[in-house]
């Protein structure tokens, strides 16, 4: 923004207004990806982003041990072969450095950064329906016309933080894992709080074991998780894979979760293998690692006893981990195994044999305040205080909903987003919102997202919105909205295939039970990837069935 002198001769700020075909808000991978192929298709875009630089989630969570729970073969983009045939993962799960490192190679190859406002927030987007275009306005006092909207804001962006009485008054350092200093944290000769066990808190427990003096973990709800055997990725394996990377991309694509088609799926039911078999599977899954401890049997989620079978083999490796069989027990969750989504890790209950880690389990006894010093927890007669140098909140995040609704989004006759999902999200497929036209969310409530690999599902949601931009361009269109019953029926089909699983059973992310008030709806589409991105074909194919799409007068 520029200063300049008004006809009275008094220095004024210059609000910069800008007119352009589409507004990114985000510049992660969903981002990076919808500036790419929406520039190539010859359109003016601009992306906004609060960060100083690209890579969205593996920009903000740099916490120690972040890693991504994907493999890094699988967890890049397909849509270049020349890119994916030269970047090189050196591990098995990539940790967050590299997979930044990657994000900027691919903001730098495809030169993304030219068209990225960095340090800017998006504050407001208003929909001038006179014009079928939208009004955004930023943090700096930017202005800028669009036609379209995307929402690449990610699922997992929105910090929450608990609003804990005293929290300001602490003497110490706090951090929260989504909103890691850049500089890195100093963890040495401290004694250290780290509250939460959901990934970021079990990914990020036994790094800071390592270099604190003390460590207590404050648990709730503690969590399955399944051991990474991280390793470096061997030159055969690679080259194996680049030798045929879009077959295997496309393989991927078919699978319910968008990765995985070379892990062993298993359909047969947990109940018709004798015990022995079954513990056999389940330590082959053990061994092998990572989320494909699910794939041992074909209805794990699908019934809570064959579930039982799984978690309480979970459970008995914790109490072989675990020296102090307290500690074990604490450990051990009681819910139903892939209810939350289940963790990778990387020596985690082993860092609860350490002379420096102690867990307090406080199911019973919330933390009532943060006091100058420490923790104070509510016992039942008493209470009890903790003190610290240093708290870390691993306590997840406003998930799918929060970095949307953080903007004030103001649709069709100026309805507010946050009023239309007072009770929950609602979308059409997850891309489209009724009453907020030329708006697409990438990865939005509704749609598989965070039950798959995100990097497909961001390739499969931008490429269906470019082509849908191309369609309406085509024919003169100015714009295109979800209609009111095909997205009653879309919210009805999310919520009853999700009833048919396991997954409301447990206080969950997915369902927004970790953010006090937030309305409990299940919010990503457990269909799988294949339908789903059929039905979107099929949509298309049927000239954007259950979309109104109108041209201005
Ligand atoms: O957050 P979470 P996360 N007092 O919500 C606890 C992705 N991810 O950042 O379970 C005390 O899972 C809360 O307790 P409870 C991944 O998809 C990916 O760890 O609500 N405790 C829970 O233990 C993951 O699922 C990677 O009872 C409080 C914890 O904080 C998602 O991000 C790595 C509390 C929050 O766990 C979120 O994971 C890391 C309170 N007031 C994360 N409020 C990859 O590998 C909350 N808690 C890609």
């Amino acid at each position: 923004m520029q200063a300049s002198v008004n006809l009275w001769g008094v220095m004024t700020k210059e609000r910069m207004q800008e007119r352009c075909d589409v507004v990114i808000v985000g510049a992660g991978f969903a981002g990076m990806y919808a500036l790419h192929s929406l520039r190539k298709a010859g359109y003016k875009v601009q992306v906004i982003e609060r960060g100083s630089d690209v890579g969205g989630t593996w920009y903000w969570n740099r916490y120690p041990g972040a890693r991504c729970d994907v493999e890094s073969m699988e967890y890049s983009y397909s849509f270049s072969e020349s890119l994916q045939q030269e970047w090189n993962w050196t591990e098995r799960y990539s940790g967050q450095p590299e997979i930044l490192r990657y994000a900027q190679h691919v903001a730098d190859r495809f030169d993304l950064r030219c068209d990225i406002r960095f340090n800017e927030s998006v504050v407001s987007a208003n929909y001038r329906e006179s014009e079928d275009r939208w009004a955004i306005t930023t943090d700096k006092d930017n202005c800028f016309d669009a036609q379209f909207v995307i929402m690449a804001t990610g699922c997992l962006s929105s910090t929450n933080i608990p609003d804990f009485e005293g929290l300001e008054g602490f003497r110490g350092d706090w951090y929260h894992t989504g909103l890691w200093p850049k500089e890195g944290v100093d963890f040495s000769g401290k004694k250290v709080a780290v509250i939460g066990t959901g990934s970021s808190a079990i990914q990020s427990i036994p790094r800071i074991a390592e270099q604190a003096d003390h460590l207590t973990v404050f648990q709730r709800t503690p969590n399955f998780s399944i051991p990474a055997h991280n390793r470096q990725l061997k030159d055969e394996f690679v080259e194996d894979i680049k030798s045929s990377y879009a077959d295997f991309r496309a393989q991927n694509r078919l699978s319910i979760t968008g990765f995985g088609s070379r892990m062993e799926r298993h359909e047969d039911s947990v109940f018709d293998t004798e015990e022995g078999d079954r513990n056999q599977r389940f330590e082959s899954k053990w061994a092998i690692g990572g989320f494909g401890f699910l794939s041992a049997f074909g209805d794990l989620l699908a019934s809570t006893d064959g579930n039982k079978f799984a978690a309480e083999f979970v459970r008995n490796k914790i109490r072989e981990i675990v020296h102090d069989p307290e500690v074990a027990e604490l450990l051990c969750p009681q819910q139903v195994i892939g209810c939350k989504r289940i963790c990778v890790d990387t020596d985690y209950f082993v860092t609860f044999n350490r002379d420096n880690v102690v867990l307090v389990d406080i199911k019973d006894t919330p933390i009532s305040r943060v006091s100058e010093h420490g923790i104070q927890i509510q016992a039942a007669d008493s209470i009890r205080e903790y003190e610290f140098d240093t708290l870390v909140f691993a306590t997840g995040f406003d998930a799918m909903t929060g970095s949307v609704l953080r903007v004030d989004i103001r649709g069709r006759g100026g309805l507010q987003l946050k009023d239309k999902w007072h009770a929950g999200p609602r979308t059409y497929l997850g891309l489209s919102i009724h009453g907020f036209p030329n708006l697409f969310t990438i990865s939005g409530p509704g749609s598989p997202s965070v039950l798959t690999n995100m990097i497909v599902s961001i390739e499969q949601h931008v490429d269906w919105v470019c082509s849908c931009i191309e369609y309406m361009q085509s024919r003169a269109l100015t714009s295109i909205e979800a209609k009111n019953d095909a997205e009653n029926a879309w919210v009805d089909h999310v919520n009853a295939i999700a009833g048919e699983t396991l997954y409301p059973s447990c206080n969950s992310w997915y369902l927004g039970a970790n953010v006090p008030g937030k309305p409990r709806v299940f919010m990503p589409y457990v269909g799988g990837l294949p339908m789903y991105t059929e039905k979107c074909e099929q949509v298309s194919r049927d000239g954007y069935a259950g979309f109104s799409l109108t041209k201005l007068n």
